[in-house]
């Protein structure tokens, strides 16, 4: 880049579970790169996604919802979306215009007081609210922490993020390009494969299963026919919820399969076969060696 007003910087994104943070990235990145559902605590590790234009690159980092942690895999998601405050350029705190204030944000608002980096309040879902709740909303917010723009969107429907998009960039520092122009995120498809498995698995089960898995890539071929061969396994903690994800004679997984493998698909431009295990680790989710296996590593953090 000889173009000497380029440019860059990381923002992360942060705020309760289920505010709609991860459907944000996507909307930015223009492809599903973070895996979005309707139940909170979706997102266990951070999801960068890269944007670059002709003035800027911006690195954005997707976060796990801020919630008090009920186990070991809990504490690792706060750390996860705690560090991720540290040496950024910008804090995107995003609320659900839904919801009135609360106590989880009174937690974040508390630890952004540590920081000196400049915070927007971002204001998400505003498709399902009245255009005067949303003035309230703002006052009711405004007064609590200094925020540097407060801007109102719906990551759904697309409403006002290019207005988002350029107040961002009128914030990041000038500097390099650090990712070539193509490339949408630094995780690696392993990762992503992965998470597009378990997000299937959140959308086709209900109450204790969807926090009660991890999904393991055990191998990842690709074929002389040019299709791509993926086995992998679903991890649950107990028998009895192995035997919901299987479902009857099979049919819960196969639809897994199949919705799994058209993303997958799409994702890597190929066909793809996907081959699909269900296998029972008990309390694994309490287990810092089994959370090693299924990729939480805090020194990465
Ligand atoms: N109506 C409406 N729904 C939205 C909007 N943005 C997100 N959602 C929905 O909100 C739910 C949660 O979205 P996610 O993107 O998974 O939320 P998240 O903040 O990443 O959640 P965690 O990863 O659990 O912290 C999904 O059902 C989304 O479809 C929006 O602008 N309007
Ligand atoms: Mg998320």
């Amino acid at each position: 880049m000889t173009n000497e007003s380029f440019k860059s910087g990381f923002v992360s994104i942060i705020g309760r579970p289920n505010v709609g943070k991860s459907t944000f990235l996507n909307r930015v990145i223009g492809q599903k790169i973070a895996i979005m559902s309707d139940k909170p605590q979706t997102t266990r590790n951070k999801v960068q996604g890269v944007l670059t234009t002709g003035t800027s690159q911006t690195i954005f980092i997707d976060t796990p919802g801020i919630h008090k942690p009920k186990h070991k895999l809990g504490d690792f998601m706060m750390k996860v979306a705690q560090n991720t405050l540290k040496e950024v350029d910008l804090i995107l705190f995003m609320i659900n215009a839904e919801e009135g204030y609360g106590k989880g944000d009174e937690f974040i608002i508390e630890k952004l007081q540590n920081t000196s980096t400049p915070v927007f309040l971002i204001v998400n879902k505003i498709d399902k609210i009245h255009p005067d709740q949303l003035l309230l909303l703002i006052d009711e917010y405004r007064g609590r922490y200094p925020f540097k723009e407060i801007v109102p969107i719906s990551a759904l429907e697309g409403n006002n993020i290019e207005t988002l998009l350029a107040q961002i960039e009128a914030y990041l520092p000038e500097g390099p390009q650090f990712y070539p122009s193509d490339q949408v995120t630094d995780h690696p498809e392993r990762f992503i494969i992965s998470e597009l498995i378990r997000e299937k698995v959140l959308h086709l089960t209900r109450e204790e299963i969807p926090h009660s898995i991890a999904v393991s890539i055990e191998s990842i071929k690709g074929q002389d026919n040019g299709s791509v061969h993926v086995a992998a396994t679903i991890v649950v903690e107990r028998d009895s919820q192995k035997g919901i994800v299987i479902g009857k004679k099979g049919s819960l997984l196969k639809e897994v399969g199949k919705r799994a493998r058209a993303d997958i698909e799409a994702l890597l431009g190929s066909r793809v076969y996907l081959e699909l295990w269900v296998k029972v680790q008990k309390d694994w989710r309490n287990k810092m060696s089994q959370l090693r296996d299924f990729g939480f590593k805090e020194d990465e953090y």
